[in-house]
Formats: C-alpha cells, sequence, structure tokens
C-alpha cells in the first residue's frame, strides 16, 4: 500500500526562519515535541520538516507496535517512550525531559504543517505571549466538519471555548488544537495532570486562569494522512466534560513563573498577588487578558 503524503508537503516552501533573538537580544532555543503512537506511515514528513525549526526534536511514543520509533530515530529526533496512558501524558513526558525555553506541540499523524511553527513561537520570542494556539477556526479545518462524530467534537469543543471566554474575559477560538507553542517554564508550572487528550483544554484553562498571555494563530488542520483517528467521542466525553469543568471552576492557579523568554530564570510569585516588574517580564492587566490576535496567513 502506498502511503500518502500530508496535503502541505507538496505546497509551496515557506520560509523557515525564526528569529531566535529576544528584544534584549537573547538567544532562544526551541523544542519541538511530537506525541506518536503507530504514526509509522506518517511521521516521516512531519519530523523531516519540523526539524529545520527545532533546537531539540522530542518524539515521545506511546508503545508503537510499528516503525514509529525507528523512523524517529533515523531522523535524529530523541526519542522517549510515554507511560503507556495516553497522548495527555506522553505531552507531560516531553515537558519534563525539554531542554528549550519554548515548547512547540504538534501531531505526528499530518494534521499540522510544520511551517506553521514560526508563526506560533515568534509572539513569544517577542515577549508578547506565553503561550500561543493553533486555531482551527481561524485557520479552518479538514477534519471537523463532515460526520456526526466530528459535529460531537465541533459542537462540545465550542462550548468549551465559549464558557471560558465568558468567564474569563477572553476571546479565544480553539480551546482544543494539539498545535500550539508555550513558554517551557509556563508549561511546567501549570503542573498539568491529564492523561488524555482532554490536556490541550487543561493547559489553556490553566495558562488563561493563571493570568499567563495566550494568543492564537491561524493553523489549517489537514486530514490525517493515513490510518484512523484514535479519537472516539463515545469513549471519552465524560472525561472531557469533567476535566472542563474542574479546571474552569474548581481548579485553583499554582504559584506563577514571572518573565517571558528573555528573563533571568524562574521567579515565583502568588497568582493573585500583583504582577512582577521583573526585567524582561511583560506586565498583566489581569488574569487571562488576551493580546492581540496574530494570524500567520
Ligand atoms: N505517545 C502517545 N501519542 C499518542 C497517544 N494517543 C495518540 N497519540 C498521538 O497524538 C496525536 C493526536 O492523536 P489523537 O488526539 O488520538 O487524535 P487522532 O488519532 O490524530 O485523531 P484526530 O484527533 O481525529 O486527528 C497523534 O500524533 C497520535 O499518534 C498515546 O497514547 N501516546
Ligand atoms: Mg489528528
Amino acid at each position: 500500500m502506498t502511503d500518502i503524503l500530508p496535503n502541505w508537503y507538496t505546497q509551496p516552501a515557506r520560509s523557515t526562519a525564526i528569529t531566535r533573538q529576544t528584544p534584549d537580544g537573547r538567544e532562544v532555543r526551541i523544542s519541538v515535541i511530537v506525541p506518536c503512537r503507530n504514526e509509522g506511515r506518517n511521521i516521516r514528513p512531519v519530523l523531516e520538516w519540523a526539524a529545520p525549526y527545532a533546537d531539540e526534536l522530542l518524539v515521545v511514543d506511546g508503545h508503537s507496535s510499528d516503525d514509529t520509533r525507528a523512523i524517529a530515530a533515523e531522523l535524529g529526533a530523541t526519542v522517549l517512550l510515554d507511560n503507556g496512558k495516553g497522548k495527555g501524558d506522553a505531552l507531560r513526558v516531553g515537558i519534563a525531559r525539554a531542554s528549550g525555553d519554548i515548547l512547540v506541540f504538534i501531531d505526528a499523524d499530518g494534521s499540522h504543517d510544520p511551517r506553521d511553527i514560526p508563526a506560533l513561537v515568534q509572539p513569544i520570542i517577542d515577549g508578547d505571549a506565553d503561550h500561543v494556539s493553533g486555531s482551527r477556526m481561524l485557520g479552518g479545518s479538514d477534519e471537523l466538519h463532515a460526520t456526526i462524530n466530528q459535529f460531537v467534537r465541533l459542537f462540545g469543543s465550542q462550548v468549551i471555548t465559549l464558557s471560558i471566554n465568558y468567564t474569563q474575559g477572553v476571546r479565544l477560538t480553539d480551546s482544543q488544537n494539539g498545535f500550539r507553542a508555550i513558554r517551557a517554564e509556563v508549561a511546567r508550572s501549570l503542573a498539568l495532570e491529564s492523561e488524555i487528550p482532554t490536556i490541550e483544554q487543561e493547559m489553556v484553562i490553566k495558562t488563561v486562569r493563571s493570568g499567563y498571555r495566550i494568543c492564537e494563530v491561524a493553523t489549517h488542520e489537514y486530514v490525517r494522512s493515513n490510518g484512523e483517528s484514535n479519537f472516539r467521542v463515545l469513549d471519552v466525553w465524560f472525561q472531557f466534560v469533567r476535566s472542563w469543568l474542574y479546571y474552569l471552576f474548581f481548579w485553583r492557579p499554582p504559584l506563577r513563573v514571572a518573565g517571558g523568554v528573555n528573563a533571568e530564570g524562574p521567579e515565583q510569585n502568588d497568582s493573585t498577588a500583583e504582577e512582577t516588574d521583573a526585567p524582561g517580564s511583560h506586565k498583566l492587566s489581569g488574569p487571562g487578558e488576551q493580546i492581540s490576535k496574530v494570524s500567520s496567513r
């Protein structure tokens, strides 16, 4: 069987340039984290095209029974194993292990175009955001509109996004996308707990409720290149609802890390207290303030 290449693979090349310097002249390192399980037919183009942006390429494998790990190692990625609990577990393993200042998460199934990585990381490098989410609502999706299963996913995800917006005073359009960038210190300070793909909404809600700055860029979601989706709404809807309500209404924000990627290492302060004015930090006017939307297209 011939494997299908992702749609983005045959599109004209886009710039691989990322200005890795912060406004105050510090070099920023980027770790690209790729969760995967049995993606041997899909992962090669993703890693090939993500590699130019990555100072560190971490593949977190969910004990694949195919050749996923061998391909990742052949392409120079550092291959880690998750604890066999799901995609959320895999991202947490990646976060714990990564050495970069900015972490980029990208799926291995070909759904995301690695050439959107510069647009995702730039607002963080520029000191304008702590967390940048790719938005399928701004960039379009080939996977969310065709079947009842997809409609239920889209509807549920939009209800969650709206509830975040109206309770936290932000204007997000997508709270579930797997394609995002976040400051490493911020990701660690969120003490993520999800074992499954609820990790995306957990990361978004905790970011907003902790007072970190989140913004979105338009990223397109492509159909997975080969194979079947692992995601079954019927299996996970209860965990999504529970995680949504818990993190939005009952969870209390932990201590917050001050500063941007150009700050001198982590500083902790109370999330409910006033913001730090440390050199390189970016003053926030209130929890969950959303800075300008940035569009990659
Ligand atoms: N390490 C690891 N990766 C996983 C696991 N489950 C899914 N993934 C990867 O996470 C990414 C997204 O997978 P899912 O969220 O399950 O979704 P999907 O199968 O792509 O289905 P769609 O969301 O419909 O595209 C893919 O790269 C998967 O290979 C897991 O248990 N462990
Ligand atoms: Mg996918």
